[in-house]
């Protein structure tokens, strides 16, 4: 069964284009409560790790380089059938395949620089939500 969370960051082309507020405000206005959130950025290290499932895709030390190229914000978000309907909300990786509306087709400018991530599914919803908030920082 569908759990009610989901695990998101927006992504260091958002954040360099302050697009933090407006990005916040489609999440919050969809319906989705923010159970934690951190404002951080993470080491090479890090982000290896966070997208090691990719590894041996061609583009996986892009997408390192990329995510630990500046600040992120990293959050848990709650809302009934949280993972599918905030990949709605997303839209498409490819942002020129992404619907009208939705947060890559306004933010987004590459599929490299794709403004945001969301959980693809449950188990990694929690994998990816205890990566990096503990007990205490979920609200
Ligand atoms: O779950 P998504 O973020 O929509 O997509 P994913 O899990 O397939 O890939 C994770 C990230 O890796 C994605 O947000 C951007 C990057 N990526 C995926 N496919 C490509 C890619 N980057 C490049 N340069 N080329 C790709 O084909």
């Amino acid at each position: 069964m569908a759990t009610n969370r989901t695990f998101t960051m927006i992504k260091p082309d958002a954040v360099a284009n302050g697009h933090i507020g407006a990005i916040l405000n489609d999440i919050t206005s969809a319906g989705f409560k923010i159970i934690a959130m951190k404002y951080t950025r993470l080491s090479e290290e890090l982000a290896g790790k966070f997208y090691e499932i990719h590894k041996e895709r061609p583009f996986y030390k892009d997408l390192v380089d990329f995510m630990s190229s500046g600040p992120i914000v990293a959050a848990i978000l709650e809302k009934d059938n949280a993972v599918e309907d905030f990949r709605k909300l997303i839209g498409a990786t490819d942002p020129t395949k992404a619907e009208p509306g939705t947060i890559r087709n306004k933010y987004a400018k590459s599929i490299d620089a794709n403004a945001v991530h969301g959980s693809d599914s449950d188990d990694n919803a929690l994998i990816e939500g205890n990566f990096f908030f503990n007990a205490s920082e979920r609200f």
